[in-house]
């Protein structure tokens, strides 16, 4: 399975088309469009979210709600075009001059990528690099999690940072998946959700911004899916560079992660037992599921952190494109904080890492020889 995005923030619509997805599985539209509903929210979002009520449309590769194995075409329309088509539409004459973005934002694609396109108008690059870009990608996800669900496995996310202050305890899935969505800045920790609202609010009326941590945990992924024998067949490359392409991401660790490399192996190791009832299991998931590139049938838990949002209404300094001169850069409406939003499309896009890798192991053409296919493994797991 594959895909490719195309689409400009305030362009007409966002698309992509997904390539392998197998046929006879039954698609609930409402679970897509509710996995966008969450992406919009999150305490810190701008204006934009106020205009946007994003919804999929399917357009090609599935027949009244059951796919047929052909290409999947799905579109988001972005509704502020309507606002923006004067100096977005793609053919005849548009208006440049009053929306040319000359003022590089640090931290932004907009310096190296006006320089390497040869543009002088930013806005040719921020309205491709812009987050925005995440609402098709949280579909195409949405869509590989409608395909998981046929094998129980399921996403959860939740916020553990934002700003200075970081959540202490440990959280089960279960705790996770049935609060998260009830508060504002997906954290479940109700101390630390009201730090985060005050941390964002305070960012705010600086004219700032802040970044934050959050924590993607996948369960009931059958243990080997993912591969040792090739860097590009890990199961942990793989999510890494879907999770590192999410606009504002710019460190990544599973389990334990970073601690890991202050402890010693005999704290480390996940002790391997055996019981009739549970079979093979770990008490302790430090390695966060996965060993050798490999899942391990354990809870896979990874970690991002965000950077702070690049565009800041109290702007730092910069230099104008074109002139060369020293300015503040440019203010395009921004959100304050979109960590929330991004736990969302960090679920998304583990999702499409794991249909990718489900198929790799048990096919991809139709669903009921994927069941098979399935079922005899674990078959023959339980036999040995
Ligand atoms: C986003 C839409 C954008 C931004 C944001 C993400 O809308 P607009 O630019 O019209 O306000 O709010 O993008 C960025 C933060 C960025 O730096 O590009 C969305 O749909 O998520």
């Amino acid at each position: 399975i594959r895909y490719l995005t195309s689409g400009e923030s305030h362009g007409q619509t966002l698309i992509a088309i997904v390539e392998g997805m197998p046929s006879n599985l039954k698609i609930n539209i409402d679970n897509i469009n509710n996995e966008l509903n969450k992406r919009q929210k999150g305490y810190g979002r701008g204006k934009r979210m106020e205009i946007e009520k994003d919804k999929v449309n399917i357009l090609s590769g599935v027949r009244g709600n059951i796919t047929i194995g052909s290409p999947i075409a799905i579109e988001i329309k972005n509704k502020d075009f309507e606002n923006w088509k004067n100096y977005m539409d793609p053919i005849g004459d548009i208006e440049v001059e009053s929306r040319k973005v000359t003022k590089a934002r640090p931290g932004h694609a907009d310096l190296v990528g006006a320089f390497k396109y040869d543009f002088e108008d930013i806005r040719n690059v921020l309205e491709r690099s812009s987050a925005r870009e995440t609402a098709i990608r949280v579909a195409v996800g949405a869509l590989c999690k409608e395909f998981l669900s046929i094998f129980d496995i399921k996403f959860t996310s939740h916020v553990i940072c934002i700003g200075e202050d970081e959540v202490e305890n440990t959280y089960k899935f279960e705790d996770i998946i049935e609060n998260v969505d009830k508060s504002e800045v997906r954290c479940v920790d109700e101390f630390y959700e009201e730090r985060f609202i005050e941390n964002i609010r305070k960012a705010k009326e600086n004219g700032d911004s802040l970044g934050g941590i959050f924590e993607v945990r996948i369960k009931n992924v059958p243990i080997g899916i993912g591969s040792y024998v090739h860097y590009d067949k890990k199961l942990d490359s793989n999510l890494a560079l879907e999770l590192m392409s999410i606009q504002g991401i710019k460190g990544i660790e599973f389990g334990l992660g970073f601690k890991l490399g202050k402890l010693s192996g005999s704290k480390v190791q996940d002790e391997i037992y055996y019981s009739q009832s549970r079979g093979i299991y770990r008490q302790t998931n430090n390695l966060g599921g996965i060993e050798g590139g490999m899942s391990t049938g354990e809870e896979i838990v990874v970690r991002c952190v965000m950077k702070p949002i690049p565009t800041l209404y109290t702007p730092l300094n910069s230099v104008d494109i074109n002139t060369l001169e020293n300015y503040k850069a440019s203010i395009e409406r921004s959100d304050n904080c979109a960590v929330p939003a991004a736990s969302v499309v960090a679920e998304n896009v583990c999702a499409f890492v794991i249909a990718k890798f489900m198929m790799h192991k048990f096919g991809s053409d139709n669903i009921s020889d994927i069941i098979s296919n399935y079922k005899n493994y674990l078959e023959r797991l339980k036999s040995r």
